[in-house]
């Protein structure tokens, strides 16, 4: 059996110890915490504000990173109740991803990675607004990116990013609008990368860039130290990432070396202008302009800022730029109206855009808006987000004294990531926050030794933060992103013509098949390819004949038109099952191994005579 602390204060520190491991500046802070029981009452309001009724929608669209599940995860906010699971970076034996053709299309036929990792959903944009037409995800675990199509909630495109190794922080150009998706690539390595070398010193990473239309990568800018977290300006200018290990170190110990690290300032005009220009190499076998944008680069800036920095979130303003310190109880204010002097040499020092510095408390990840003017850091070591002030640490930062601390509120337990609502965009509304707690401990129902965390939704909309719901997720949301919901538009059928089943349509048409009418078996030597439709409760042909050893692909198209009546195609005993919704063609090629009768299904609850929705496959004996 499990035994729980009692006191609330030990529950949350009873990781402290560890956590604290190697720590410097371990500064306690004046600033009064909110007990238990006194948030609980101040949450009394609140939650009524979090409570959508039976029936009725929620207000935002939240898109949840899966982390190392590998998918995305689509909740209603304020009720955070989960809406739907988008397969990415993973395999999903419901809908078929990693097991249809369609979905082979856009992860790659060989099947190579069944893995993923992903951390950082973002939403595209246009002049500075979501405009709800792509998502994008990075993959750190094979250094991928990839693009859902928000009108149908599916991945529809993959990017390998080459030469480099694990794409951790992404982010969007915000304006004029979402041209580039940009990623760093976190770790350092030698060039070729072929077994002649493994020194460190030798090693580099590289910031990337996307075509957000294409998904082709654009270009690379190779860095000094490494790469962690991203974000973009709002004049289409500049993008700034976090360095924790400007050491170039291996050891642990030795990334810590550094008082500070930097905070690395691309200029995307100019290196777009260098990339025009021809002032670029190629590596290995790629394509894609690699540009230099090491310590004296026209290109880039090194701002030096405390230590093993993490979180880079620009402010909705537009104003700032802001750096969390992670091993310094800092965060780091950047003035981006400042950036051009520095660039056109006319600062003396990089700090010299450095504006504010405030203190916050231990272990500083994640800063997200509200659009007031406060800035919500989540301090990873002391459990709590810190609502603060960004002109008064700006005031306080030069002499005044004021304090900039607005409130500080636990949360359970251990926080990465937080996002207030519309906070990446110019229409930051300051109504909800999520935080990403990485460790539930004794919040939940005891599970065995793997934990949820816990998405904890907290009401910012007042001056007092209020928590007002606790949300067990299973591994590993890293960061999620609030969309009001009439920003994003979904299909409620697929359109014929969609481009994710075209390939389909394309052997179809050399077939003479007409996928909305035609049930028929084409033989085209050993294999062999079986297109039928189907209408609830029926598929259009109830049994089909093929050879033992025939590599069998069945094209299924769902001639239902009405919403939400999805079909399913299930082989029994051949590792196949696939997802066809109204209108949707979806296929699947096996190879029709056994002789003898192979029954398939309809798995997707779509009828009263579901169970009867099925037939046969006949396979003569070789
Ligand atoms: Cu802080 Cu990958 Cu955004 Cu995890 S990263 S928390
Ligand atoms: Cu068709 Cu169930
Ligand atoms: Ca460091």
């Amino acid at each position: 059996m499990q035994e729980l602390p009692e006191n609330g204060q030990s529950r949350r520190r009873f990781m402290g110890a560890a956590a604290l491991a190697g720590v410097a500046g371990a500064t306690g802070l004046g600033t009064a915490v909110m007990s238990r029981e006194s948030f609980a009452a101040a949450a009394g309001d609140a939650r009524q504000k979090y409570m959508v009724e039976p029936g009725e929608l929620d207000e935002y669209y939240g898109f949840w990173s899966g982390g190392h599940s590998g998918e995305v995860r689509v909740l209603g906010v304020p009720s955070m109740r989960e809406l739907m699971r988008i397969p990415v970076f993973n395999v999903d034996s419901a809908s078929g991803w990693g097991i249809t053709n369609e979905s082979k299309d856009v992860l790659g036929h060989d099947n190579t990675y069944l893995n993923g990792d992903a951390h950082h959903p973002h939403v595209s944009m246009t002049d500075g607004r979501y405009d709800g037409k792509y998502l994008f995800i990075n993959d750190k675990a094979n250094s991928r990116v990839a693009r859902i199509r928000l009108d149908i909630m599916k991945c529809d495109r993959i990017t390998t990013v080459p030469n480099v190794q694990a794409i951790h922080g992404l982010r969007l150009q915000k304006v004029p609008k979402t041209n580039y998706v940009f990623c760093n690539a976190e770790f350092v390595v030698p060039h070729p990368n072929d077994g002649s070398e493994f020194s460190m010193e030798k090693s580099f990473t590289m910031f990337n860039a996307i075509d957000a239309e294409t998904m082709e990568v654009a270009f690379q800018v190779i860095v000094d130290g490494n790469l962690d977290n991203t974000d973009a300006d709002y004049t289409g200018k500049y993008v700034v990432s976090t360095c924790y290990n400007s050491e170039k170190a291996l050891d642990l110990a030795g990334t810590m070396r550094n008082d500070r690290d930097w905070a690395v300032v691309f200029n995307i005009e100019r290196i777009e202008q260098a990339v025009k220009n021809g002032n670029f190499k190629t590596l290995g076998d790629s394509k894609v302009p690699v540009v230099d944008g090491r310590h004296g680069s026209e290109l880039t800036r090194y701002i030096p800022v405390p230590k093993n920095p993490h979180g880079l979130n620009t402010s909705p303003d537009g104003k700032y730029f802001i750096a969390a310190g992670k091993l310094s109880p800092t965060c780091t204010v950047i003035a981006i109206d400042r950036l051009d002097d520095l660039f056109d040499g006319k600062l003396k020092d990089e700090r010299d855009v450095v504006i504010a510095e405030p203190e916050l408390g231990l272990g500083p990840l994640h800063t997200t808006y509200d659009g007031r003017g406060n800035a919500y850091t989540t301090l990873f070591i002391d459990s709590q987000v810190c609502k603060w002030n960004i002109a008064d640490a700006i005031r306080h930062y030069n002499g005044e004294d004021v304090n900039y601390i607005r409130q500080k509120l636990d949360v359970h337990y251990q926080p990465g990531h937080n996002h207030a609502s519309l906070t990446e965009s110019r229409d930051a509304d300051g109504k909800w926050l999520v935080v990403l707690s990485k460790f539930s401990k004794d919040r939940f129902l005891p599970v065995g030794p793997l934990h949820p965390e816990n998405d904890q939704l907290i009401d910012i909309s007042g001056e007092e933060m209020k928590l007002v719901h606790d949300g067990p997720t299973y591994a590993e949301p890293h960061d999620c992103i609030l969309v009001r919901r009439d920003q994003i538009k979904t299909r409620k059928i697929y359109e014929r013509d969609d481009p994710i089943f075209a390939s389909a349509r394309e052997q179809a048409k050399k077939d003479g098949i007409t996928l909305e009418a035609d049930n028929k078996v084409i033989r085209d030597g050993k294999k062999v390819r079986v297109y039928m439709t189907s209408i609830a409760p029926q598929y259009g042909l109830m049994e089909f004949k093929v050879k033992q050893g025939d590599e069998v692909t069945v094209y299924v198209t769902n001639l239902d038109t009405i919403e939400d009546v999805t079909h399913g195609f299930c082989m029994v005993n051949h590792g196949v099952s696939m997802e066809i919704s109204p209108m949707q063609t979806a296929s699947v090629t096996f190879v029709a191994d056994k002789p003898g009768v192979q029954w398939y299904y309809c798995n997707w609850f779509c009828h009263a005579l579901h169970m009867e929705m099925r037939g046969r496959m006949l396979v003569e004996k070789a």
